[in-house]
């Protein structure tokens, strides 16, 4: 049996951006009558956890007793009612009818809420089209409350960009999590339940607060017992969805694609085999029985030793098609992710480019994949390194939904002892121009169907959770998850106003605050760049576990994950001209400016060519020194953040700080061996000193 983790529940670091403070007197004399008169229609079980939630923020906000305070009469300040419950309530109201019909309901979309203040009324109006738009309208009304922010200017409608916005969990039934850095998992322990079912209850809050309407809830690389979660351990499916569906999250299992070999008396898996399409058909079947409003599936096939089609002489779309088309009948969606590449590469074989293979792979079955299906691709082409160039499968399939897939577990970005923000990371890459069609097609409109007008689209992440006190590990990497909530509702929201709302809901007003934290998490990612392998090149971690420096770790492996370091330069040419042809892969735009050296941005340089030591970057400095300055630079700022953060001592919660000092002692260490190492072997392997003379070893 592995022990249980005792949690404070009622710390700041459990609680989150859900502590809810009290607010300041001056606030709360100008607002005390609206916030103590709220009234809530409607009798649904989301309905009942927006009660739940009102009941704990405004006890917390007014800091006194605080119960819902039902009034049919309306002499509530405060009205939160979807559009149906408001309208019956106006049918014998004249001053709400009146209202009601300046709002235009046609302007919400199914999940999308209104929040308006009424002057002559003296009503603030929480409303939605359905009870799930309530629970999201209800959470920002009680951020905005948090942030003390002037409720009689509130007017705001807001309609969620994606359909989609999912979180995929790496855990195992036995409790581990494949890269997950913040303890075991929160579902599972020893192949049961965990005890603790309010925990998850407390996850689900934390996930509808910024949107979250989709998870699934077991590894992609799906083993033994986990297969057994749609057979004989469907019960723990059904407990975790019944706990999830009150907070409009919808349940999604990865499966293992050759379930039919390990769960019945089939040998095969192929997806044209009758019995194996039976089967899938008889399983959605029994699946959907017991949990009627079942999400689909996330499956990661022919990749790093999954089982897939390509065993049978079948395509992708081949093998997605059979899954989708046992989930068709219940409006199941079908997740089949792009993360396919032959990785049992030969490392002296520079033809073969792992970076093309997702566009490879799939770009030619676009049109092939039912409607249901949805391609999830990773935001780079190679596996979420600090710096990657965006995957050039966007736009590359107009006929088919796709999926951006970020990771919100620092995998190779410091592994949750390291500060990184990736906000920054994620709006550029959202915002990346694709060209296809023509200027002006960024990621994120084909990500949210606009471009295409397709409704099966959106975004998916791995998270960063467990069960750690404050959930992540390092406390500031929760920044990480409220803001990929955040971005996946709104894509056009800017990394500083999620900061700010993220800092303003979690640590308060004080404006100190407010700036150390702003300067720490914005510049974190290129902090942690600096220190790490540079201007594109990625990897140079230790094998497996990934965390910390090992410049040839991945040298000479089967990963295809290399920098082709010689005594004269650096670099991988993915040209078309003399290289893998990887650049031909982009819209031409693109393919103009990764193809040549002096078009090509220098923080992308050696993902895309070869160069020697010396040569000249855009800012002046040659690739070596550049080496050498980044890294002394990203020590320097990790000092730095050190120095921020311990202004705030006795300005923010202790054990948080505590938390955030340790971290911050962790990844100076870090920081250090980066740079020592990488510039050591830089400076060996180059022979070229330091214009500036500082210690190499
Ligand atoms: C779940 C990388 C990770 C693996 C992960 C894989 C994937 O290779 O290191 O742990 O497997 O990506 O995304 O499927």
């Amino acid at each position: 049996m592995s022990e249980m983790k005792v949690v404070n529940k009622n710390s700041k670091a459990y609680q989150a951006w859900l502590s809810y403070e009290k607010l300041s007197d001056s606030y709360l004399k100008e607002y005390n009558e609206l916030l103590s008169n709220i009234s809530v229609y409607g009798k649904t079980n989301l309905n009942a956890s927006i009660k739940e939630e009102i009941n704990r923020a405004l006890a917390k906000f007014l800091s006194a007793d605080f119960e819902l305070n039902f009034n049919q009469q309306l002499q509530n300040k405060i009205l939160i009612a979807a559009g149906k419950e408001l309208k019956e309530i106006a049918a014998d109201n004249e001053k709400l009818d009146s209202l009601l019909k300046s709002i235009d309901f046609a302007e919400l979309n199914d999940e999308g809420y209104l929040i308006k203040y009424f002057k002559e009324e003296d009503l603030l109006l929480l409303t939605a089209k359905s009870d799930q738009g309530l629970l999201y309208g209800n959470f920002e009304l009680l951020r905005e409350i948090q942030q003390e922010n002037n409720l009689e200017q509130l007017d705001l409608l807001s309609n969620p960009k994606n359909n989609l916005r999912m979180l995929n969990h790496w855990d195992n039934l036995d409790g581990s999590i494949e890269r997950g850095y913040a303890g075991k998992s929160i579902f599972y322990q020893d192949n049961h339940l965990v005890n603790d079912l309010n925990r998850i209850k407390d996850y689900a809050r934390m996930l509808a607060s910024i949107g979250i309407n989709a998870l699934s809830i077991n590894n992609v690389n799906v083993s033994y017992e986990e297969t057994r979660l749609i057979d004989d351990k469907i019960e723990m499916v059904i407990t975790i969805a019944d706990i999830l569906r009150d907070y409009g999250i919808t349940t999604y299992l990865s499966a293992n694609y050759a379930s039919p070999m390990q769960l019945s008396s089939i040998d095969t898996a192929d997806p044209l085999d009758e019995k194996v399409r039976l089967w899938w058909k008889e399983k959605a079947a029994e699946i959907y029985e017991q949990i009627p409003d079942f999400g689909g599936f996330v499956v990661k096939a022919d990749s790093e030793g999954r089982p897939g089609p390509f065993t049978y002489g079948r395509s992708h779309a081949d093998g997605a098609n059979m899954l989708a088309e046992a989930l068709e009948p219940y409006g199941g969606l079908l997740i089949w992710r792009c993360f396919v590449y032959n990785c049992q590469q030969d490392w002296r074989d520079k033809k073969t480019d792992r970076a093309r293979a997702a566009y490879d792979n799939f770009k030619d079955l676009d049109g092939e994949f039912k409607e249901n299906v949805l391609l999830q691709i990773k935001n780079g082409p190679m596996d979420f390194q600090v710096r990657e160039p965006v995957a050039p499968l966007f736009g590359a399939m107009p006929k088919t939904n796709q999926v951006l897939e970020l990771q919100v577990t620092q995998e190779y970005t410091g592994q949750q002892k390291d500060l990184c923000y990736l906000i920054p990371q994620w709006k550029k890459i959202t915002d990346f121009d694709t060209y296809a069609e023509g200027e002006n097609t960024p990621v994120k409109r084909i990500v949210d169907g606009s471009l295409y007008n397709q409704s099966n689209t959106g975004f998916a992440a791995v998270v960063n959770v467990g069960n750690d006190q404050n959930w992540t590990g390092h406390h500031l990497a929760q920044a990480n998850l409220y803001g990929y909530g955040r971005l996946a509702w709104n894509s056009d929201l800017s990394a500083v106003e999620i900061t700010e709302e993220w800092i303003k809901i979690t640590f308060g007003l004080d404006q100190e605050v407010m700036e150390s934290l702003l300067r720490m998490l914005l510049y974190s990612w290129s902090i942690y760049e600096d220190y790490t392998s540079p201007l594109g090149i990625g990897w140079m971690v230790n094998p497996d576990h990934h965390y910390g420096v090992n410049v040839n770790g991945y040298e000479y492996s089967r990963w295809g994950t290399y920098h082709r370091a010689d005594h004269e330069g650096i670099g991988v040419d993915r040209s078309l001209a003399t290289g893998t042809g990887y650049a031909g892969q982009y819209f031409e735009e693109n393919a103009e400016k990764y193809e040549t050296i002096e078009n090509c941005p220098d923080e992308l340089l050696l993902f895309f060519h070869h160069v020697p030591y010396t040569h000249e970057l855009d800012t002046g400095k040659t690739v070596i020194q550049h080496i050498y300055d980044s890294h002394f630079r990203g020590v320097a700022a990790v000092k730095e953040l050190q120095g921020h953060w311990e202004k705030l001592e006795g300005k923010v919660d202790e054990t948080i700080y505590k938390n955030v000092k340790n971290r911050l002692e962790m990844q100076l260490e870090n920081a250090v061996e980066w740079r020592d190492q990488v510039n050591t072997y830089f400076h060996r392997i180059s022979g070229i000193d330091d214009q500036y003379d500082r210690k190499i070893y």
